[in-house]
């Protein structure tokens, strides 16, 4: 079975070549990576490129020609992921926010047909405790108020760590997607659950970055905030056919 982990990236020079040395180190058969990255002034995507010396078809690269948020890098990426024949979709960050070795039970439970989701909320999982309380607030705020909001049966609403397996996501409908930022994360989820796919919370710790800066801003949580109100009203359709 064919894994692609879509790993968008911005700015992220230093942490790209430890990254790709631990996910290809983990010596998991048929495990691809695609980069997505929009142009990242630090010289990230030129950076991926000559990487493919080193790991060759294992390793592709998608340059986007400016930033254009997290999301629509996603939708992009999952494309491309899609039509190379992946059967198992994963999606990560570039900080090592996301744990590594969690990716063998990750890759399990979606080859079970389960959206695997790496959960910081549930039992064994939990965040950084260098990470500064608004940010742990917000995160937990966020997620609390995604699940009251949307009626998610989910503890992390808000993560980004996640493998899909390509039947659960080729029937999401991403030309639908409206969420360019982070909050992009939740439309998927609220999909996912309204399509009545299972899945599945992969206990992580979810470390603070050490290298590079967080691309999460006031904009970003401004469209989160507003987004989750009108999901409802969006996929109408969807819940009806509930
Ligand atoms: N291609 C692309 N990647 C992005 C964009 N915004 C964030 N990222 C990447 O998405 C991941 C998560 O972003 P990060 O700044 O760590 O967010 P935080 O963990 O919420 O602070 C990292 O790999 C970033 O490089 C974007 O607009 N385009
Ligand atoms: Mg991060």
């Amino acid at each position: 079975m064919k894994t692609t982990i879509v790993i968008p990236t911005y700015n992220e020079k230093e942490n790209l070549p430890p990254l790709l040395e631990g996910i290809f180190g983990l010596g998991q058969e048929n495990l691809h990576v695609l980069i997505v990255d929009d142009s990242s002034p630090d010289g990230t995507g030129d950076l991926a490129e000559s990487l493919k010396e080193k790991y060759g078809e294992k390793l592709q690269v998608f340059h986007r020609p400016e930033k254009n948020g997290l999301g629509r890098a996603y939708v992009a990426g999952f494309a491309i992921a899609m039509k190379e024949g992946a059967d198992i979709i994963g999606q990560m960050d570039a900080d090592f926010s996301h744990p590594i070795d969690r990716i063998p039970a990750m890759i399990e439970a979606a080859s079970q047909g389960k959206l695997a989701i790496g959960s910081r909320y549930v039992k064994g999982g939990s965040t950084d405790e260098r990470w500064p309380l608004w940010r742990k607030a917000l995160s937990r705020f966020g997620s609390l108020y995604s699940r009251t909001i949307l009626g998610l049966r989910l503890n992390d609403c808000t993560g980004g760590f996640k493998f899909w397996p390509k039947e659960i996501l080729s029937k999401i409908p991403m030309d639908r997607i409206r969420s360019g930022g982070y909050v992009f994360q939740v439309e998927m989820n609220y999909m996912s659950c309204l399509l009545g796919y299972e899945t599945c919370e992969i206990p992580i710790y979810f470390a603070e970055r050490t290298a590079g800066t967080s691309k999460m801003s006031f904009k970003i949580q401004i469209e989160a905030a507003i987004q989750v109100w009108l999901l409802p009203q969006r996929y109408k359709d969807l819940r009806e056919k509930k």
